[in-house]
């Protein structure tokens, strides 16, 4: 994530990767504020053996296309909601790679940041059978917590 005040939506994120058993770490790594943090962690990233990157920034949100500029590895943008502009800045900022350095875009906020978890693990579930198992009843369980009929509330 690209600040401390990024941690309560990428936290999110983070928490679904509990749940779901995946092992991750997590770093500030600031596209503007540590450029060289974000060049070593993008260029060593695969060779350390990561094999995805969930990338939340808020505002001008340069770090996930940067990351994606740097690693081959797939990249996951989360928008972090802004006072400002109330994250449709983040949003754009992610969307709009040029061909060639894809990342793959969320929702703003914490539901895109669970979101990320979710594809992160769907993409490691590919190779992982116990992982898919994790996944597949994740998903009944949610299915299942969903009432058939409204209530008043
Ligand atoms: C971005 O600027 C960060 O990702 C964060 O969302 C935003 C504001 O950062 P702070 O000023 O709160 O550190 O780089």
């Amino acid at each position: 994530m690209g600040s401390q005040s990024d941690w309560p939506t990428m936290r999110e994120a983070a928490d679904m990767l509990d749940q779901l058993g995946v092992a991750y770490e997590k770093r500030i790594v600031s596209a503007h504020r540590t450029p060289d943090r974000l060049w070593d962690y993008g260029k060593g990233a695969a060779a350390r053996g990561l094999q995805v990157i969930i990338a939340g920034a808020g505002g001008a949100a340069h770090l996930p296309g940067m990351m994606a500029s740097k690693t081959r590895l797939p990249v996951i943008g989360v928008p972090v909601q802004t006072k400002a502009l109330a994250g449709v800045d983040s949003l754009y900022s992610i969307l709009q790679m040029p061909r060639g350095y894809p990342v793959a875009t969320m929702a703003i906020g914490g539901a895109g940041a669970a979101n990320a978890g979710l594809m992160a693990a769907g993409i490691l579930a590919l190779q992982d059978a116990d992982l898919a198992a994790r996944l597949d009843a994740w998903r009944a369980a949610l299915s299942a917590s969903i009432p058939e009929e409204p209530v008043d509330e």
